[in-house]
């Protein structure tokens, strides 16, 4: 007779529960389309040729060298990397002043616009690789993860080759 006595009562009993377990599940929904979508929007980067020179023994630095393609719509921005096998990585630029070699950190990152392609080569960009934990060795592979201002980070292989790079670079 008095099925409405209490609505309000019933109500509240029940629905902040069932309300917050919608709203979680929804939540842990969007999370994960949101990861999804961090996941393939790194894969609009794009790293080919990546390597590096071997090393003698007892140096700690190496160069990594590669070419980034920004296949995707956004602008991204390298803002270093990161390897277990060594302190730091830093990006670098070398350029001639007054003649003479100079390297040249980048700090604020290397940008790369939607189509854009970059190529860290000798002579120029690289990424430097400093505290090493033991030499570069000719016919390994190094993994460093390259990390984006937006989060996103990638990983790359670089091939170790020759100490001169001679059998990998062509004159021009
Ligand atoms: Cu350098």
């Amino acid at each position: 007779m008095t099925p409405f006595r209490n609505p309000a009562g019933a109500s509240s009993a029940r629905d902040p529960y069932s309300h917050s377990s919608y709203r979680r599940s929804m939540l842990a929904f969007l999370a994960l389309v949101l990861a999804a979508g961090a996941g393939s929007a790194s894969a609009e980067i794009r790293i080919d040729n990546a390597w590096a020179r071997a090393t003698p023994p007892g140096i700690d630095r190496g160069a990594g060298y590669m070419t980034l393609h920004n296949d995707g719509e956004q602008t991204r921005t390298l803002t270093g990397a990161t390897a277990d096998w060594a302190q730091s990585v830093e990006i670098h630029e070398s350029r001639e002043v007054d003649g003479q070699m100079r390297m040249q950190a980048l700090p604020e990152g290397l940008t790369l616009e939607p189509g854009a392609t970059i190529e860290l080569a000798p002579m120029g960009l690289h990424l430097m690789i400093m505290g090493m934990d033991g030499p570069l060795t000719q016919g390994e592979e190094r993994s460093l993860t390259l990390e984006f201002r937006n989060g996103e980070t990638r990983k790359a292989q670089l091939d170790i080759r020759a100490p001169d790079g001679t059998a990998d670079q062509h004159s021009h």
